[in-house]
């Protein structure tokens, strides 16, 4: 059995514009840092795939890449990277002008090129992305000997017209690969074309509200004929968007709606239902100890006196004023009924969403 280790899209020195600058500079730390889990994990595997977008842009600290050169100086492992979109092959590339040691292996060509591992019986393929936007790579592929296990890892995308390497499924399953280690899409999933089974692990940590939830790499274990993937969640920030509902209290609303621990955490929250107006600059201050980092969106509808357009010479108030004469001559219960069959349809005049 070969075990092996695929991430991707990493996305190193990332310009984190949507934060403060010094918040920026800790969170291009912490990728740094991320590396150190990716050491550990790394640390039982036989091969490393990356599968592109390692770094964010041609402009990378010399922290990041010592960093990561220290990262795969530790590893025994065999370590295969393919450029992306964002960290393409081209001239003054750290892929070409940096030392990686004797284990990394980096493809650098768009022709799909094979390195054979004989003591695992296993052969490697991949190619480069060598320009921001690339044609399809793939083509008509075929494994060269079925009998090993054959890995190949690509950045690339299963939609049909992307312009970042096209990937058709059926292409993929006449490949003869077994396992597709790809990069590109940046939350993880795995399919499975023919005897292929390929693989997104995802982006190495959320960077905004558009890549929420957990990351992290997956730990696959090969076997001809078996591959089998585990999700290995990194211990990083993460990027969450929550709905609220404030009722009376929007303080004790927002803290009840989140985990118990959300410091370190970025969060949206979008409050809803009907409110007096919020002062959103209070109540992020009310809470900044409890987020990382917090935007309060206010989604809410203005409170109104349920029975106040009951005056109005209107279909409104003419409605209004029917229900109002029933509710004071009616029991609690039926006031109760009353008072909710007033609210559902003056929402609906004020064309609002209901939840019934
Ligand atoms: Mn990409």
């Amino acid at each position: 059995m070969i075990k092996l280790l695929h991430g991707a899209d990493f996305h190193l020195d990332s310009a984190f514009s949507a934060l403060l600058p010094e918040q920026a500079a800790q969170r291009r730390q912490e990728q740094r840092r991320a590396l150190e889990q990716l050491e550990q994990i790394g640390r039982s595997c036989d091969i490393i795939l990356l599968s592109g977008d390692l770094f964010d842009s041609a402009r990378i600290y010399r922290d990041t890449l010592e960093a990561l050169k220290q990262c795969f100086r530790s590893l025994s492992a065999h370590v295969f990277i393919s450029p992306g979109n964002h960290d393409y092959i081209a001239p003054g590339s750290p892929y070409l002008t940096e030392d990686w040691g004797e284990n990394v292996h980096i493809f650098t060509s768009p022709e799909i090129r094979r390195i054979r591992l004989p003591e695992l019986n296993c052969h490697v393929y991949g190619a480069a992305f060598t320009a921001a936007e690339m044609p399809e790579l793939l083509g008509d592929f075929r494994v060269e000997d079925p009998d090993v296990m054959n890995l190949m890892v690509l950045h690339g995308d299963l939609q049909p017209h992307s312009p970042y390497n096209p990937l058709s499924p059926a292409k993929i399953a006449a490949s003869g690969l077994d396992y597709l280690a790809l990069g590109h899409i940046h939350s993880p999933g795995t399919q499975q074309f023919g005897s292929t089974l390929c693989a997104y692990p995802g982006c190495l940590m959320g960077r905004g509200f558009d890549e929420c939830g957990q990351k992290g790499v997956y730990a696959v274990a090969l076997e001809k004929g078996s591959c089998r993937t585990r999700f290995i969640p990194l211990d990083v920030r993460r990027y969450e968007i929550r709905t609220v509902e404030v009722g009376e209290d929007p303080i004790a609303a927002i803290r009840a709606a989140l985990p118990e621990d959300a410091s370190r955490d970025c969060y949206r929250i979008l409050l809803t239902g009907e409110s007096e107006p919020l002062e959103l600059r209070d109540l992020e201050a009310q809470l900044r100890d409890d987020f990382y980092s917090l935007s309060l969106l206010d989604r809410t509808m203005p409170k109104k006196e349920l029975w106040a357009a009951a005056a109005e010479d209107t279909l409104r108030g003419h409605f209004l004023r029917r229900l109002k004469a029933e509710y004071d001559r009616s029991d609690a219960e039926q006031q109760d009924k009353l008072v909710r069959a007033a609210k559902l349809v003056t929402a609906l005049m004020d064309g609002r969403e209901v939840a019934l």
